[in-house]
Parts: structure tokens; sequence; C-alpha cells
């Protein structure tokens, strides 16, 4: 019997991702946490309980007694708010790793989730057509932190057969829930302020091309690469993975087509520095050809579903 644990819960990606597998197995088979003491409201229908993913004792229990046997790491620090506080990012992107791979090596767990990002890569790597396999030589303490952490997943399923899957996500669409304290986030914030003021300050410069992905191609592979048989899983540390890619002028002209009377400005800060050490696109064959990964959601598709859904109430909240 499947019994998941989605720590991180109440983000951006745990939120659709709960909803999504209490729809496939069952609500009461899905257990969401996070740190908030209120469960998220798009959450109530099922089991909720408040967990600080460093608290090793307390997250141990409640996974050996509640007989948890998936668990999907999603608590962390993104690459702007790691900046700001490196070592309690570092403490929290490991320490709750590594909590979950010994609960699997001592045979509690029987599959882990650990999302990966393209800030594993750096301004060595090479930024069009970033391969599977290349340079990796991270500047942010986040793409540290990950980096750190794939090499860990890679170790644990060598070492002890630990079944581990991972995705180095592209930055993520989605007017669920907001997102927080990443780079990427200006393709999000850009489509509440087009529909609040139909203007926008921009904090990338406008030609700062990066790797995206709609919100429901991401929660589709996350499931895809979880359900796959074990045999079709050659790679350990984190899968590459393409959704679509493009600069902020590129998504402005696409929002134009819809609200011709929307204005962007460019105003790069401090993001612009760890934007510019990424990837502008993927090279994500090995997700295609060892799990069967193809996206579904393109720019233009993005952008209608985008101002058709997002609700700018959520800012408020
Ligand atoms: C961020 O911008 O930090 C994240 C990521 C690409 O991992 N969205």
């Amino acid at each position: 019997m499947r019994k998941i644990l989605v720590i991180g819960a109440g983000g951006q990606i745990g939120i659709e991702l709960v909803i999504r597998l209490r729809q496939m197995i069952g609500n009461d088979q899905v257990v969401a946490a996070d740190i908030k003491e209120q469960c998220p409201d798009a959450l109530l229908n099922g089991p909720y309980e408040r967990m600080d993913a460093l608290e090793r004792d307390d997250v141990r229990s409640f996974i050996i007694e509640e007989k948890i046997t998936e668990v999907y790491l999603l608590a962390a620090l993104l690459s702007a708010t790691a900046e700001k506080n490196p070592a309690f990012a570092w403490k929290l992107n490991m320490e709750g790793l590594f909590t979950i791979l010994d609960l699997a090596k001592e045979g509690h767990v029987k599959k882990i989730f650990w999302p990966s990002s393209i800030a594993v890569f750096g301004p060595t790597t090479p930024q069009v057509n970033t391969p599977q396999l290349t340079i990796m030589e991270p500047t942010t303490v986040y793409g540290i932190s990950k980096q750190a952490g794939e090499r860990w997943c890679e170790y644990y399923y060598d070492q002890y057969g630990v079944d581990v899957r991972s995705i180095r996500y592209p930055g993520l669409i989605s007017y669920t829930s907001l997102p927080g304290g990443g780079t990427t986030d200006y393709a999000v914030d850009i489509f509440y302020q087009a529909k609040l003021r139909n203007k926008y300050t921009c904090f990338l410069s406008e030609n700062t091309r990066l790797p995206m992905m709609y919100m429901q191609d991401a929660i589709r592979a996350t499931i895809e690469l979880m359900d796959a048989p074990k045999n079709k899983i050659k790679i350990r540390s984190s899968y590459n993975l393409s959704g679509c890619n493009f600069t902020p002028k590129e998504v402005t002209e696409e929002i134009l087509l819809h609200q011709p009377e929307f204005e962007v400005n460019y105003e790069p800060d401090f993001r612009q520095k760890i934007a510019d050490t990424w990837p502008g696109s993927i090279d994500d064959n090995s997700s295609r050809n060892d799990w069967g990964w193809c996206e579904q959601v393109d720019l233009k598709e993005l952008v209608r579903l985008m101002l058709l859904n997002v609700n700018v109430e959520l800012l408020t909240k």
C-alpha cells in the first residue's frame, strides 16, 4: 500500500503535487507536511502535518510510525533567498536530504523524490542546449547545495541501493500559489502585474534567456519519473528537463498580443548576476530516452493559460 509524504507541501510545487497525487491514489494516502502551522486551503481535503525538515528525530518518527513508503522532499531555500542567508540555506538544503536518504538506507522508505535545479550549472557550463553531463561550477549557495545533493543521491543509490529520483527543474510558471525566492520568479510576477497594473518592472534584463516550464508539465514529469520502472532510471544524480525557454522581452511580446497596452521596464538587480551564470536552454535527451519525457506547453500556450487563470487576490493573502 503506497503512503506518500510531501515535505514542503505549502510551496509552489508542493501544493500542485499534493493535489495531483491525491487525485491519483486517494486523499488519505498523501500526507502534506510543511513548516507552516496552518494547512493551505487547497490541501484541506487530506492529512496535514506541521513539520520542520530540520527536526531530524521528529521527521524520522513520523515517517516510521505512519509507515510512509515514498517521500517527496521539497523544502528548500531557492537561489535568491539563499544568497541572503547562505549558512541557513546550506543547512536546510542538505540536512533534510540526509534524514530522508538515511531512512531509505535503513529500509523505512522505498522511494524518494528530491528536486535539483538548473542552478547546478555555472558560468563555465555551455549555455546553449546544456548537456546532461557537462562542466558544473555553480556560483550560488543554492546551486552548490543542489550539486552536492545530486552527488549524495547518486552515492546512496550506488552504495546502498536507495531508489532516489531527481529532476533539474527549470524556472516553474504557475498560478495556484506564488513562487518564493527564485531568480526565475519574474516570469510569474509579470502575469500578476500585467493583470493588476498593466505594467511591470522586471528585475532581469530584457535579453536574459532562461529555461522555463509550465507547472502542469513539471508535475507530470515528476509523476512520470517516479512511476517509471526502476530499470529505466539510468541517472541517479538528476535528470535535465526542458519545457521551453524565453527572455523577458519574448514573454512580454507574447503578453502584448493579449494586452496591447502592457508596459515593461527593466531594472536588473542582484538576481541578474545569478541568471547570467545559468543556461539559456537545456538538452534533455536522457529524460526523453530513459523514461519517455515530452513537454506539452510552449510559450504561447503558457502565456494564454497564465493570463486566463492568474488571480491577483493571491498577492494579498
Ligand atoms: C530559482 O530561480 O531559484 C528556481 C530554480 C531555477 O531552481 N526557480
